[in-house]
C-alpha cells in the first residue's frame, strides 16, 4: 500500500500556486505544502500576503514564501519566476493557474473594457504564466500544469459573459497545452470546481434582509446532489492527484468537483 500512496507525495517537488493568499488558490497551496512540496504563491496586495504567509505558517506550512505579482503582466511573471527558483534554488515543478475574478454584469451592460479585464486575468495569465513555466519542464522533461477551470467551462448563465468565455479558453488552452507538451512529459489538466464558499461566491450566499437564504444559494443547492456547498478542503484531493506521478498518464482533461452538479437536471419542484 505504501508504494501507491508515495505516488501522491510532492516531497521534493516546487510548486507554485497563483492568486493563493486565500480562496480555492490558498487550500490547494496549503495541501501542497503538506504532501511535501516547497510552495511559492502570489498575488497582488501585500496585506494579503503578510496575512495568508501567517496564515500558512498557523496552519503548519513552513516552507511557502509569498511574492507580490499580477498575473497579467508578463515582466511581472518573469520576474516573479526568477525570485521564486533563485530564493528555493529550483524550477517550477508544478503550476495552478488559479488567480481569477468574476465580474456579474449583464451583457448589454458590461463595458468592453471590463470584458477584456476578466479574459485578461482568468484566461491570458495562464498563457502568460504557462509560457514561463515550461520552458525549464521541457528541459527536465517532466512538468505539471493545472488551470483552475470552472463550471462556466461547460455552462452559461445571466451575467456571467466574459467569465464563462474566459474560463471556456481555459478548458481548449488546457486541451492545447497536452497536444503541444505532452511529449516532454507535461501534463496539463483542468480542475473544475462546482460552486464553492470562498469570498469570490460570497455575494450568492449572503443573507437577505429578513434573514432569509439568497435565492441563488437555495437554487445551487437544489442543482446540487449533495445538497451542499463544495468548500475549499474538497478540492484539495483531487488537486493533489493531479499534481502528481498518480496522474503522470492523465493528460488535457478536466476534472470536476461539483457535487454532481453537472449530471443532475435539478430537484423537482
Ligand atoms: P477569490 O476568493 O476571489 O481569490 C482570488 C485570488 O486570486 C486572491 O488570492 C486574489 O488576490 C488573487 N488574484 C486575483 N487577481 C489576480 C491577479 N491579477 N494577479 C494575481 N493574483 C490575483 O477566488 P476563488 O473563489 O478562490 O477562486 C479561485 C479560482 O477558482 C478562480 O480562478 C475562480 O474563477 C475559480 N473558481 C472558483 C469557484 C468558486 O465557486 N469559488 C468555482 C469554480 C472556479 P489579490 O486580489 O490580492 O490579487
Ligand atoms: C457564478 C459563480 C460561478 C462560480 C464557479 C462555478 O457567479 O456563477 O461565481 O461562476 O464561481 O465558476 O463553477
Amino acid at each position: 500500500m505504501g508504494d501507491y500512496l508515495n505516488k501522491f507525495s510532492l516531497k521534493g517537488k516546487l510548486a507554485w500556486v497563483t492568486g493563493a493568499s486565500y480562496g480555492i488558490g490558498y487550500a490547494i497551496a496549503l495541501c501542497y505544502a503538506k504532501a511535501g512540496a516547497k510552495v511559492a504563491f502570489n498575488c497582488r496586495h501585500k496585506e494579503g500576503l503578510d496575512k495568508a504567509l501567517a496564515e500558512y505558517a498557523k496552519d503548519g506550512a513552513s516552507d511557502v514564501r509569498g511574492y507580490i505579482c499580477d498575473v497579467t503582466d508578463e515582466k511581472q511573471v518573469k520576474d516573479t519566476l526568477s525570485c521564486i527558483e533563485k530564493d528555493f534554488g529550483q524550477s517550477v515543478d508544478i503550476l495552478v493557474n488559479n488567480a481569477g475574478i468574476i465580474k456579474r454584469i449583464p451583457m448589454t451592460e458590461m463595458s468592453a473594457e471590463d470584458f477584456r479585464q476578466v479574459i485578461d486575468i482568468d484566461l491570458t495569465a495562464a498563457f502568460i504564466v504557462s509560457k514561463a513555466v515550461l520552458p525549464a519542464m521541457m528541459e527536465k522533461k517532466r512538468g505539471k500544469i493545472i488551470n483552475i477551470c470552472s463550471m462556466m467551462s461547460e455552462l452559461g448563465r445571466e451575467t456571467v459573459s466574459a467569465y464563462a468565455s474566459a474560463k471556456g479558453g481555459l478548458k481548449m488552452l488546457t486541451r492545447n497545452i497536452c497536444s503541444e507538451y505532452g511529449k516532454y512529459n507535461i501534463q496539463c489538466n483542468g480542475l473544475g470546481p462546482g460552486y464553492i464558499a470562498t469570498p469570490q461566491t460570497a455575494p450568492l450566499r449572503e443573507r437577505q434582509k429578513d434573514g432569509s437564504r439568497h435565492p441563488f444559494d437555495s437554487f445551487i443547492v437544489a442543482k446540487t446532489p449533495a445538497e451542499r456547498w463544495g468548500t475549499t478542503e474538497d478540492l484539495q484531493g483531487p488537486a493533489l492527484f493531479l499534481a502528481s506521478e498518480a496522474s503522470d498518464f492523465v493528460n488535457g482533461q478536466v476534472l470536476y468537483v461539483d457535487g454532481g452538479i453537472l449530471a443532475y437536471i435539478g430537484r423537482q419542484p
